[in-house]
């Protein structure tokens, strides 16, 4: 096991790995920028390294800095937690040509997944059921309109260097393509550096469901059960929840199946997130995530397996704590992410959080680094916490929702507490009746606050 650990990154997830490190009795290095030298994670760990001024570029981004923090310390293992550097190849064979183990998946399969058109090819080779498209980047005079008129309209054009949205254009209409074609081409060349873009069947109003998965990097691999992520705005998710509203066990199983045989036959190391588009009971992989993820404390909560504790005992070339069989999938789980944003529009709020109560009681779990008297500085994401659920029912995690959301105080920035609010009363969440564009609608529509 490893005897010290560096982490890499700031705010909640920082502490998040803290607490793992302590009860696994490892010692703790924080790093921080100038502007989190009060943050708590500097506070809890057992030492701090200062690695540079406030933009993320020349701190949390900074690899030499990172080297250097580990070279004094003697950390042995450096952690990224997500965002940051936590989906970045070179940095983790940066990290082994330096005799420092990398807490996440092996530098191959986190290049091969960062290409959204390899990382379709090899999900297909492994058996994992794809949208239906073209099967590598496409010329815009040449192949396009073949494909497209094949695939049949309407027909998304992507980014092949993309995610989170960007380089994405609709076709509606052979009309509409040669436009989506050079727009979404354009944009990917501005953004990435990379013009290359593919087809896809457009799906109209499919859910966000990904499927955690866990595996040994030696050909043991297991998955923990879905997410669903639909609820988005601007591709930043804002309530997830799991089981999913929309499956049954057997549908669980079956695509759980899938996940956790491809993990085996790659050899995955980790933790990792299989990203699908579910729509009409069919799933169609869109990406996967090589780290630990922003939601992963709903699979914690209704599985009872520790994600970060998992993923360091990995590392260290352990064993995985459970077989498949003995994976259930417990009561229902909701994670809200409470930022420091007006409700209404969306805008940064950041500053001095004045009032904090945070909600307690049975199936209540807060992830936060801030505290009462805290400024939340205007660099970094605008994340004050997530509150996540537990119930035995999807209903009973809603009732202890409600009365969490009512009995939780941060006064002194605007958050988006009003919004989860006024989500936990409308009934189409009551229902879980919702796809991947309703928010932005409900949004449009009736504003909360
Ligand atoms: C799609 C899609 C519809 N059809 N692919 C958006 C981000 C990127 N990771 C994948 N995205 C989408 N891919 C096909 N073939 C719709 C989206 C999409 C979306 C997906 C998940 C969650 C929220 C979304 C919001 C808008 C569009």
């Amino acid at each position: 096991m490893f005897d010290k650990i560096l982490i890499a990154n700031r705010g909640e997830i920082a502490l998040r790995v803290l607490r793992a490190c302590k009860e696994l009795g490892i010692s703790t290095v924080a790093v921080h920028s100038t502007a989190d030298a009060d943050a708590m994670h500097v506070r809890l760990a057992d030492e701090s390294v200062c690695i540079g001024p406030p933009p993320s570029k020349d701190s949390y981004l900074n690899v030499p800095a990172l080297l250097a923090a580990c070279e004094i310390t003697g950390a042995d293992a450096v952690h990224p937690g997500y965002g940051f550097l936590s989906e970045n190849a070179r940095f983790a064979e940066i990290l082994a040509d330096h005799n420092l183990h990398f807490i996440g998946p092996k530098a191959e399969h986190i290049r091969l997944m960062g290409d959204k058109i390899e990382a379709k090819k090899t999900a297909r080779r492994l058996g994992i059921p794809v949208v239906p498209g073209s099967d590598g980047a496409v010329s815009p005079d040449d192949d396009a309109m073949a494909i497209a008129r094949e695939i049949g309209f309407p027909v998304l054009v992507k980014a092949a260097a993309g995610g989170g949205g960007r380089g994405m254009k609709v076709a509606h209409s052979a009309d509409d393509l040669k436009l989506a074609l050079s727009t979404a081409s354009n944009e990917a060349k501005s953004a990435f550096g990379d013009a290359s873009v593919y087809l896809e069947k457009y799906l109209q109003k499919p859910r966000h469901i990904e499927i955690q998965v866990l595996g040994d990097g030696r050909g043991g691999a297991i998955h923990l059960g879905e997410r669903d992520c639909s609820l988005q705005r601007r591709h930043q998710k804002v309530w997830e929840e799991g089981p999913s509203p929309v499956l049954t066990a057997e549908a669980r199983a079956r695509i759980g199946g899938i996940c956790a045989k491809a993990m085996q036959d790659m050899k995955y190391l980790g933790v990792g997130t299989i990203e699908f588009l579910f729509e009409d009971g069919e799933f169609y992989f869109i990406e996967m995530n090589t780290r630990i993820q922003v939601e992963h404390p709903v699979t914690e909560m209704i599985t009872d397996i520790d994600l970060v504790l998992e993923q360091i005992r990995i590392a260290a070339g352990g064993e995985l704590s459970a077989t498949q069989d003995q994976i259930a999938i417990i009561g229902h789980a909701i994670e809200c992410r409470v930022n420091a944003e007006n409700p209404q529009t969306f805008r940064p709020s950041p500053g001095r959080i004045s009032q904090y109560h945070p909600p307690g009681g049975l199936g209540v779990r807060i992830d936060s680094a801030v505290y009462q008297g805290y400024v939340i500085p205007p660099y970094y994401d605008s994340l004050v916490g997530k509150l996540i659920v537990h119930g035995k029912t999807r209903a009973e995690c809603l009732m202890r929702l409600r009365r969490a959301l009512d009995e939780m105080v941060v006064e002194g920035i605007e958050t988006t507490l009003p919004l989860f609010r006024a989500l936990v009363r409308e009934p189409a969440i009551i229902d879980g009746d919702y796809h991947i564009h309703w928010l932005e609608q409900y949004l449009a529509g009736q504003p909360p606050g």
